[in-house]
C-alpha cells in the first residue's frame, strides 16, 4: 500500500536567514497582531489545518509533520513514503524548494507534491513533480488513485491553549468553513487563488455545528467560563447569511456548555446582522479588514466603522482591526493619519500589513508592468517588507512606519488583553439583565472572565507602557472589584502571575530570551496497527462449547483500498461486543473502508451479531460483509426493520466485482 507524508515548512522560525526572516514565525497572534506588546503577547504555535484537513479525508497511509527541524525531516523521509507533500505561501517558498531537493536526495523514489497559496509563485512548477493549485483533498485523491467522490469529513483539530502572562488560555477547535472569498479586494491572494470564488466545505449551519459538536469530545471546557471555543476559517464567514444563522439557531439552544467562535468577516457582511444576535450566537471575536479609510471598497462602504466597532464591543464582541500600508497615495502625513484612524476605533486587537504584490493578484500584475517590484527573494513578501518602489516612501521608511504603528497601539490603547477584557466587562453590563436566556448565558461568561482576569491585574499594572494606561488599568480594576469582588484565590493568583513574570525578568536580564521555537507534531493516519490489529478475543464460557475464542486476522484488499477483517471461531455477546469496539474505534479515527468476512465463524449466536451490526450502522456505507451462504438469510431476517441493510457477500471474489 501507498503511503504518503505530509508536512509543513522547516524550522527554525523567526530568523534571519537565506529562508526566512525573523518576522516569519509559526504564531500569529504574536508576529501579526500583539509582537510590539511585551509581556502582554498572545505566545502559541498554530496548526496546519490544510493538511489535517487533506490527511482526514484519505485512505492512504498518512504521516503529518509540523514544524520539524531538516534533520527531522530527513530521518522521517528514511522510512519510506511514495509522496512528499508540502504546504506552504509565497513567503515560505524558499523552504519548500529545500525541501524538495532534500527528498531527491534522501529519498529519490519519493514523488514531490506541494500545495497552498505557495503555488502561486511562477516558479513553483520548477521544484516538484507534482503542483496542487486549489482544494487538496480532491487533487490527493485523484492522484493516490483513491475514490473522489467520498463525502467530506471533517477532522478533529484544536488550536494549543495560548499563552499569555504564562498563563494558558483555553484551547480552540479549529473549523475549515470554507475558501476563496469573491470580494476580489486588488491585493487579495486567497481571493484570487480560488478565481474570487467562494468554496463552501461545509454548506449549512447544521454541517458546522455538528463539527463543534464532534470536536467537542476531545475539546475541554474552558475552566472559567464552561464554554468551549472554535475559530472559523473562511475569509468572510459572516457573508453567508442563511447558513450562519442556521449555525446560530443551534448555538442559541445550547445553553448548557455553551459554544463561543471567532471567525473573519467584511465590514458589509457584518452589517447585516443584528448586533444583539452576533452576541446571542456565541461570536467572540471578529477580524475585519479596514484597509484605508481612502481607498475604495465596496465592503466598508456607507459604514460608520467607529459605531460597529464600539457597539460589537458593547455586546461583549472582540474586534481585530487590519489596515494596509503603502498604498500610492499614502505620504509621509496621510499614512500617520491612516494610522492614527485606525487606533480612533479602538479595536481590541490591530494589524498593519505592507501593501504587497503577490503573484495572482491585479496588484501584482499591475506592479509588475509598472516594473515596480523589486527583486527580492519570496521569503521578503510577508507584509513585513516592502516590495515595490513607492512614489513618495522609501521601503525601509514604509517598514519603519509599520512598526511605529504597533508601538503606537500599544503606547495609545494599552495592551489587548486589557482590551479584550473591557469588552468582555461592557458584555456582562450590556447582557446581563437581557430577557433572552442565552444571551444572560453569554453575561455570564463575561463575568467568569472578568473575576479571573483580576488576577492579572497587578503585573498589567507594573508592566504597562505608560502613566496614562496605567491610570486606565487601575480604573479597570477597581471597577471590577466593586462589581465582582476579590476573592482570596485571585489575591493567591495574581501573586504567583506577579513572581512569575518577575522571575522572567531575572532570567531575562542574565540570559537573553530564545526565540521560542515550536515543537515537532507528528501526526499519525492510518498508520498505526494498533488501530485494528489481528487479535484473539475471548468469549462466554459456555457449556459444551470448547473453544469461546474469536480470532481476528487484519490484512489489505489493496484493490480497493479497503482493510479486510478475518473472524473465526466463536461469536457470542462478549467477543461480538469486544470486536465492535475495536471496528467502531478504527471508523471513527479513520476515513477508510472495511470488509468484515464472517465465513470461518463456527458458532454464532444471531441476536448478538445484531447487535453488533446495530452498532456499526452508522458507518455500513463504509462497511461490506461476507457470510457462509447458510448464515445470509439468518441474519437478514434478524436485521429486517431493526438495522438499514448492509451490503451482503457470499464470497470475496463477488465483492470485488460488484465495485470493478
Ligand atoms: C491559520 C494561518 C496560519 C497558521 C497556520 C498555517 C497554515 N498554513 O495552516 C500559522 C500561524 C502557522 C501561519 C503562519 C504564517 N502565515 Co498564515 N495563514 C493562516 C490562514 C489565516 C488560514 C490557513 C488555513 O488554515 N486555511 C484553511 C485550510 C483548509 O486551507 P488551506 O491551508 O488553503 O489548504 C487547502 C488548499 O490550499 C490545499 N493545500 C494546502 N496545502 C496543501 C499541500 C498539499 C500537498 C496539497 C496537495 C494541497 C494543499 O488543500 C487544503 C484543503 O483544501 C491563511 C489565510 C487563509 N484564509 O487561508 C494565512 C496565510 C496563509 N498566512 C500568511 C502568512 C503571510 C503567514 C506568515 C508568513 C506570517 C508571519 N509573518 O509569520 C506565517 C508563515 C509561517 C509558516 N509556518 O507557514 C499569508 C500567506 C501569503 C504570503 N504573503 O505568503 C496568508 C494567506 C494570510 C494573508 N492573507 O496574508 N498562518
Ligand atoms: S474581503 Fe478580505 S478576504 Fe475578501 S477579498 Fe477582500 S481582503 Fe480578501
Amino acid at each position: 500500500m501507498k503511503k504518503l507524508l505530509l508536512t509543513t515548512i522547516f524550522r527554525p522560525f523567526g530568523v534571519d536567514d537565506q529562508y526566512g526572516n525573523a518576522t516569519t514565525l509559526a504564531e500569529f497572534h504574536h508576529t501579526n497582531l500583539t509582537s510590539a506588546q511585551g509581556i502582554f503577547s498572545l505566545r502559541g504555535a498554530n496548526p496546519n489545518l490544510g493538511l489535517h484537513f487533506i490527511a482526514g479525508n484519505l485512505q492512504t497511509p498518512t504521516v503529518i509533520l509540523e514544524n520539524p527541524s531538516l534533520d527531522e525531516f530527513k530521518q522521517e523521509l528514511k522510512k519510506g513514503y511514495d509522496y512528499v507533500g508540502i504546504n506552504f505561501s509565497p513567503t515560505t517558498f524558499g523552504k519548500t524548494r529545500k525541501m524538495c531537493e532534500v527528498t531527491k536526495e534522501v529519498s529519490p523514489s519519493s514523488k514531490t507534491v506541494i500545495g497552498g497559496y505557495g503555488t502561486a509563485v511562477p516558479e513553483a512548477d520548477t521544484i516538484a513533480d507534482h503542483v496542487c493549485r486549489g482544494e487538496g483533498v480532491q487533487f490527493m485523491r485523484k492522484l493516490l488513485g483513491e475514490p473522489i467522490d467520498r463525502p467530506l469529513k471533517h477532522p478533529r483539530v484544536y488550536n494549543p491553549a495560548l499563552k499569555l502572562m504564562g498563563i494558558h488560555m483555553g484551547k480552540a477547535g479549529l473549523i475549515a468553513a470554507g475558501l476563496g472569498c469573491p470580494r476580489a479586494c486588488e491585493f487579495c491572494l486567497t481571493s484570487y487563488y480560488f478565481n474570487c470564488k467562494h468554496l463552501p466545505i461545509l454548506r449549512t449551519g447544521k454541517e458546522i455545528y455538528d463539527v463543534m459538536i464532534d470536536q467537542a469530545q476531545e475539546l475541554p471546557l474552558k475552566k472559567r467560563t464552561k464554554t468551549r471555543d472554535y475559530l472559523i476559517i473562511e475569509e468572510d464567514f459572516l457573508a453567508d447569511k442563511k447558513r450562519v444563522d442556521e449555525l446560530a439557531y443551534y448555538t442559541k439552544k445550547k445553553l448548557d456548555e455553551p459554544v463561543m467562535f471567532a471567525c473573519f468577516g467584511a465590514a458589509a457582511s457584518i452589517m447585516q446582522y443584528d448586533v444583539k444576535e452576533l452576541a446571542a450566537m456565541g461570536l467572540e471575536c471578529v477580524w475585519v479588514g479596514i484597509e484605508s479609510p481612502h481607498q475604495y471598497y465596496k465592503k466598508l462602504k456607507g459604514i460608520d466603522l467607529k459605531q460597529m466597532i464600539s457597539s460589537l464591543q458593547e455586546h461583549g464582541i472582540m474586534t481585530i482591526s487590519s489596515m494596509v500600508l503603502g498604498y500610492d497615495f499614502h505620504t509621509e502625513e496621510s499614512i500617520q493619519q491612516d494610522i492614527d484612524y485606525l487606533l480612533s476605533l479602538n479595536s481590541t486587537f490591530n494589524q498593519f500589513m505592507l501593501y504587497t504584490p503577490l503573484p495572482g493578484t491585479p496588484l501584482f500584475k499591475k506592479a509588475s508592468q509598472e516594473g515596480r517590484i523589486l527583486n527580492l527573494p519570496w521569503k521578503d513578501f510577508d507584509g513585513f517588507h516592502f516590495t515595490m518602489n513607492h512614489p513618495h516612501i522609501s521601503p525601509q521608511r514604509m517598514e519603519e512606519i509599520q512598526r511605529e504603528g504597533y508601538r503606537k497601539g500599544f503606547h495609545k490603547l494599552g495592551p489587548s488583553i486589557m482590551r479584550a477584557l473591557e469588552a468582555n466587562y461592557k458584555g456582562y453590563k450590556t447582557l446581563k439583565d437581557a430577557d433572552s436566556p442565552i444571551l444572560r448565558k453569554r453575561a455570564e461568561g463575561h463575568h467568569k472572565s472578568c473575576q479571573f482576569s483580576l488576577a492579572l491585574f497587578p503585573a498589567a499594572i507594573k508592566y504597562a507602557p505608560n502613566d496614562e494606561i496605567r491610570r486606565k488599568i487601575k480604573a479597570m480594576q477597581a471597577a471590577f472589584i466593586s462589581e465582582f469582588g476579590l476573592s482570596s484565590k485571585t489575591i493567591w493568583s495574581s501573586r504567583y502571575v506577579s513572581a512569575k513574570l518577575a522571575l522572567q525578568d531575572i532570567k531575562e536580564k542574565f540570559v537573553p530570551a530564545k526565540i521560542p521555537q515550536p515543537k515537532l507534531g507528528r501526526y499519525c493516519y492510518r498508520m498505526s496497527p494498533d488501530e485494528l490489529i489481528s487479535a484473539e478475543l475471548a468469549g462466554k464460557k459456555l457449556d459444551g462449547v470448547k473453544n469461546n475464542i474469536l480470532k481476528i486476522t487484519v490484512d489489505e484488499i489493496e484493490k480497493i483500498q479497503a482493510k479486510l477483517v478475518i473472524c473465526k471461531g466463536n461469536l457470542d455477546k462478549l467477543t461480538a461486543e469486544k470486536i465492535s469496539k475495536m471496528l467502531i474505534h478504527f471508523m471513527e479515527r479513520s476515513s477508510g473502508s472495511l470488509v468484515l468476512d464472517f465465513r470461518e465463524i463456527t458458532n454464532i449466536d444471531f441476536l448478538a451479531m445484531r447487535d453488533l451490526l446495530k452498532r456499526l450502522e452508522k458507518y455500513r456505507q463504509r462497511i461490506k460483509l461476507i457470510f457462509q451462504e447458510s448464515h445470509i438469510e439468518k441474519i437478514i431476517t434478524q436485521l429486517e426493520g431493526k438495522i438499514e441493510s448492509f451490503e451482503i457477500f457470499d464470497c470475496r471474489e463477488k465483492l470485488l466485482q460488484s465495485l470493478a
